[in-house]
């Protein structure tokens, strides 16, 4: 037999583009009937009905569409939104995949297919081997699926060449055990979604106010008096997150919109379950819009901080009390420069001034960020502006006001939280031993980046995914092609067939698992697992739609199965975990003291706060005990002479790397996802029209990696600033473009050029 010829793009294939105008008005009617005309093509009429009444409800499940909180106390009937159903709808497919479907399409002419028909084709129904040589998946027990991963086990030469990567909708307890499992291997090579994510949120403010996420409730949208969205979509991304949004601004609050594009969910909003706002133009959401040049966020925070500054308007008793290094970055605002602050964020000197004045009057501020932030070289610096910024208004241990890095995959924190860590600290390693016997690893494990790396350098031979989609997610789509075929064997725990089941390594593995919305039944009775939103808050998700076969195991169960197989049940008793859940939730508590009490606090209405610092506070988890302010240059563009910055963002109709249709409403942008979205000004520099045809070029370092074919659409987007969609633009990210720190893919900060084919 010999070498698969799978492919780690698909196809060319014919794309019909139609351009209109951007939506002004985001959701409302059209969000909610499309909702459930989203779900009765998918799932049908019985599913579609029984699962949205149960969506975010307090017994029912999580919604797997974003990490947005659902408010405390009373719940309206749908806490959902058009997006959330689309992921609902997704999972909750009668389609199927069986073995007769692989026995049909080999990996190779699968691999062809655009990643939407992929997704399609419906939900995995049993487990499936691709044995080394093979062009077809066959079908393989669930015993003799552990049993192929023990032998990789061991068989290896060291621990560390196994890889554990974790996707964001993994429960608590999956994870948890997840990252157990690696450590009984002997490694800590968990690199996870959010290493492509919110690392860099993570990465800055811990350091600086001693915890790695937000500080806010959603209480706080409604006392805000200003409210800034940096780097973010949400009208798209997070849609009910708007809601909190049109709240502040209905008590009186202001919403600050910064970013390269105006988004249509911060024009407008009609909230779907208000009947009275569905009439008429919706909600204006945000007052003012700063259409800021791609990374230009630290110049502009500079700026705004220059104007406080002078302001005088401080919080000085607050700044004495809590923070350090006050009068250093006192300094370095001062010192820096308007023309090189204008320049870099491309905002006028008086439009600035504005945006200062509103911050320094501010009683409550809350700054919400995204993606727009995170993925650039300087991340984490921009991160610690922000920190900056809120810290000399002391909007900190007050309602109204604190960070808020939105999350994205509805459990990327809670994972994070029980020891999906490639760092993890010396305390949770040393309690994880005493609570399960296994003798833990101290060393630092890869993150995505290295493990990629690692791959391409051959020193990986068991990759294992607990959903996600790396090969499609990651940046540079070929290299990580490349290294995954490396791999020996290659194995993902998922709900749906994506890209990482077609490139693999030389043998691979699909486990199915049951997806959020399925009742998950266990030798003790029916479970629940629990997750943690962006919010801090913890509570249980419970599924009631019959599983999509009979054959899914739930993702705690394979766990315990691999680690079984692996290691039996000394020390650790992976079997027993998986019969009650509650079992899993004891050890977790034993190892994360925040979680004490964990099976009963759980269990009421809502779940319960994790603690935090500088919201309950505020108190600060650093070094000296304080807040910290820093000094941070003004970064360095990336794009020289005659190159463009290029941005890589979401549609409106996909979930990351799962394609739900080819249209971006609220862009106006229809039929077609291989498109670059350009300033008509650049157009008729370069002689391009809209529809033309064109080829990007990446550059970095010595490296250069072209892409042809990419529909021109010509769009109110700053000059020398591009935008394309991930994950078909993840082909032009290098993989050594990283932010500093927090080692996460620049998807938002490419250099390309653009040339005519
Ligand atoms: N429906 C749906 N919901 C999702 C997802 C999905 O794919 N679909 N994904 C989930 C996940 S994992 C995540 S992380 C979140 C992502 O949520 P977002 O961060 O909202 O996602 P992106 O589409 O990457 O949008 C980034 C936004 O930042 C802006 N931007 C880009 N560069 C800059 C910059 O330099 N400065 C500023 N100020 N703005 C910039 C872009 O114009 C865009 O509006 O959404 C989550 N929710
Ligand atoms: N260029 C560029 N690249 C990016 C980004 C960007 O903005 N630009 N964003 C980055 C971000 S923010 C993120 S978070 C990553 C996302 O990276 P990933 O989390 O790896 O990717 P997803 O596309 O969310 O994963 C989708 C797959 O998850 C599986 N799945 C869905 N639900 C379940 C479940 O309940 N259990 C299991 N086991 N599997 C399930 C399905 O098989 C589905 O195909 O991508 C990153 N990549
Ligand atoms: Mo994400």
């Amino acid at each position: 037999m010999g070498k698969r010829a799978t492919r780690a793009t698909p196809l060319k294939t014919a794309e019909r583009l139609k351009v209109g105008k951007p939506k002004q008005v985001a959701a409302g009617i059209t969000g909610v009937s499309k909702s459930f005309s989203i779900g009765l093509s998918e799932a049908g009429l019985g599913r579609t009905w029984g699962a949205m009444r149960t969506v975010n409800k307090f017994d029912g499940f999580d919604c797997p569409g974003c990490a947005w909180p659902d408010p405390d106390g009373h719940r309206s009937g749908f806490e959902f939104c058009e997006n959330g159903a689309k992921a609902f709808a997704t999972e909750a497919t009668k389609k199927r995949v069986t073995a007769d479907f692989f026995a049909e399409h080999s990996v190779t002419s699968l691999s062809q297919q655009p990643d939407m028909w992929l997704d399609k084709q419906g939900r995995l129904t049993e487990p499936m081997v691709l044995r080394d040589g093979s062009e077809h998946y066959e079908s393989i027990s669930w015993q003799d699926a552990f049993g192929m991963i023990a032998d990789s086990v061991n068989n290896l030469d060291s621990a560390h060449e196994a890889v554990l990567y974790t996707s964001g909708r993994t429960s608590n307890e999956a994870a948890f055990l997840w990252g157990t499992l690696a450590r009984q291997i002997g490694t800590n090579n968990l690199p996870d979604c959010s290493n492509m994510c919110h690392e860099s949120s993570g990465y800055g403010l811990t350091p600086v106010i001693g915890i790695g996420k937000g500080t806010v409730r959603l209480s706080c949208f409604d006392e805000a008096d200003l409210i800034l969205v940096i780097g973010q979509n949400p009208g798209t991304n997070h849609p009910r997150m708007l809601t909190a949004l049109a709240s502040c601004r209905r008590n009186g609050g202001s919403v600050v919109s910064i970013n390269p594009l105006e988004e249509t969910g911060m024009r407008r909003f009609k909230h779907p379950q208000e009947i009275l706002s569905m009439i008429g133009s919706g909600t204006k959401i945000a007052d003012d819009h700063f259409p800021v040049r791609i990374n230009g966020d630290a110049a502009l925070l500079k700026g705004v901080m220059k104007v406080v500054l002078k302001s005088g308007k401080l919080d000085r008793d607050f700044i004495d009390e809590h923070t350090i290094g006050f009068e250093a970055f006192r300094t370095a605002i001062e010192a820096s420069d308007w023309d090189e602050i204008i320049a870099g964020s491309g905002i006028g000197r008086e439009r600035i001034d504005k945006l200062g004045k509103a911050v320094a009057e501010s009683k409550k501020l809350i700054i919400c960020w995204a993606m727009g932030l995170t993925q650039h070289k300087n991340s984490v610096s921009v991160i610690q502006e922000i920190a900056n910024l809120l810290l000399m208004g002391g909007h900190f241990g007050r309602p109204g006001a604190g960070a808020c890095p939105v999350r994205g995959h509805s459990n990327v924190q809670g994972d994070r939280t029980v020891g999906i860590q490639h760092n993890p600290s010396e305390g949770f390693i040393s309690r994880l031993g005493q609570a399960t016997g296994i003798d833990s690893p101290r060393e630092g494990g890869y993150d995505s980046v290295e493990a990629v790396r690692a791959m391409l350098g051959g020193k990986v031979r068991l990759f294992m995914g607990m959903g996600g989609n790396l090969v499609s997610a990651m940046s540079d789509t070929e290299q990580v092609a490349i290294g995954m075929r490396n791999v020996d064997l290659s194995v993902q725990v998922s709900t749906k067939m994506n890209r990482s089941h077609l490139v693999t390594g030389k043998e691979a593995l699909i486990l199915p698992c049951l997806g959020r919305t399925e009742v998950d039944r266990q030798a003790s009775g029916e479970q629940f697992v629990t997750v943690e939103n962006s919010m801090g808050i913890v509570h249980m998700s419970r599924g009631s739609l019959t599983p999509a076969s009979e054959q899914l195991f739930a993702e705690p169960a394979i766990v315990a199965g691999i680690g079984t197989a692996c290691f039996g049940s000394e020390p650790f008793d992976w079997a027993e975990m998986a019969k009650n859940y509650d079992s899993i939730r004891e050890v977790i508590e034993q190892v994360i003291p925040e979680f004490d009490d964990y099976n009963s606090r759980v269990r009421e209405d809502g779940g319960f706060y994790l603690p935090n610092g500088p919201h309950d506070g505020p108190t600060w988890d650093t070094p000296s005990g304080k807040a910290q302010f820093t000094v941070h240059e003004l970064p360095n563009a990336v794009a020289k002479e005659g190159q463009f910055t290029m941005m890589t963002v979401r549609s409106h109709d996909q979930y990351n790397t799962t394609i739900y249709g080819m249209d971006d409403r609220y862009r106006g942008i229809y039929g077609a996802r291989r498109v670059v979205m350009m300033n008509p000004l650049d157009m008729a520099d370069l002689g391009i029209e809209a529809g033309d045809e064109v080829d990007l070029t990446s550059h970095f370092e010595e490296r250069q990696i072209h892409a042809a074919a990419w529909k021109v659409v010509s769009y109110e987007i700053p000059r020398g600033n591009l935008c394309t969609y991930f994950p078909e633009a993840n082909v032009l990210v290098p993989l050594d473009s990283v932010a500093d720190g927090s080692n996460t893919p620049t998807s938002k900060s490419i250099a390309v050029t653009v040339s005519m084919p």
